[in-house]
């Protein structure tokens, strides 16, 4: 390639600029507890998902840039199946509790954060305080609102033991160079511990 100088001297140097080719992955999923209760879902409490490299805000909310911004957590009863032995799951919604948000679904790795007779759905930050969701360099932490839950039959409930997160994202969210996410898994890093 060719430099010029501010004089106008020209001269070609070795290399060229290198082109972000790499979409980003997922690499961890952690949760943090800000309430009262380990192992209970509840306001305050955080989940992180940590990518491979920063991503576009825009390309998780159209005109976000990162700060903190109104979202709904839902964690579903056994997943979206409602099989009975199947595992609870958590999304991101929009602020409006209408649609998901691309960040795909985490399998909390335990079926004891929600319980419900016939299945069913809790959300965070639907009513009262939201919840927030902030990015920070490759991290995107969501810190949970008000709880409800949606219907009578279902309500949150204190995990009885420790738990591996899986974090399967979608292909949505790119790059600063428009690389679209891989959409392998991650698995929670570090000992398994009760989450939230
Ligand atoms: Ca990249
Ligand atoms: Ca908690
Ligand atoms: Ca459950």
């Amino acid at each position: 390639m060719t430099a010029t100088d501010v004089a106008g001297n020209a001269r070609t140097v070795e290399g060229s600029a290198t082109a972000d080719t790499t979409p980003p992955t997922a690499v961890d999923i952690q949760t943090a507890n800000g309430g009262t209760t380990i192992g209970k879902p509840e306001e305050k409490d955080s989940i992180t998902y940590t990518f491979s490299e920063p991503i576009d805000p825009q390309s998780i909310v159209a005109g976000w840039n990162g700060t903190a911004t109104n979202v709904v957590v839902r964690m579903v009863d056994n997943g979206l199946l409602g099989l009975p032995t199947g595992n609870d799951e958590l999304f991101i919604y929009n602020a409006a509790n209408t649609a998901t948000l691309p960040f795909g679904g985490v399998n909390m790795g335990r079926g004891d954060y929600v319980a419900g007779l016939l299945g069913g759905t809790i959300t965070f930050g639907a009513n009262g305080t939201a919840s927030t969701m902030v990015m920070s360099g490759n991290t995107v932490t969501v810190t949970l609102g008000t709880y409800a839950a949606v219907g009578i039959l279902v309500a949150r409930t204190t995990a009885a033991g420790t738990g591996a997160m899986t974090w399967t994202p979608v292909a949505t969210p790119y790059d600063r160079a428009g690389n679209v996410m891989s959409t392998t898994a991650a698995i929670q890093s570090g000992a398994a511990r009760k989450n939230f």
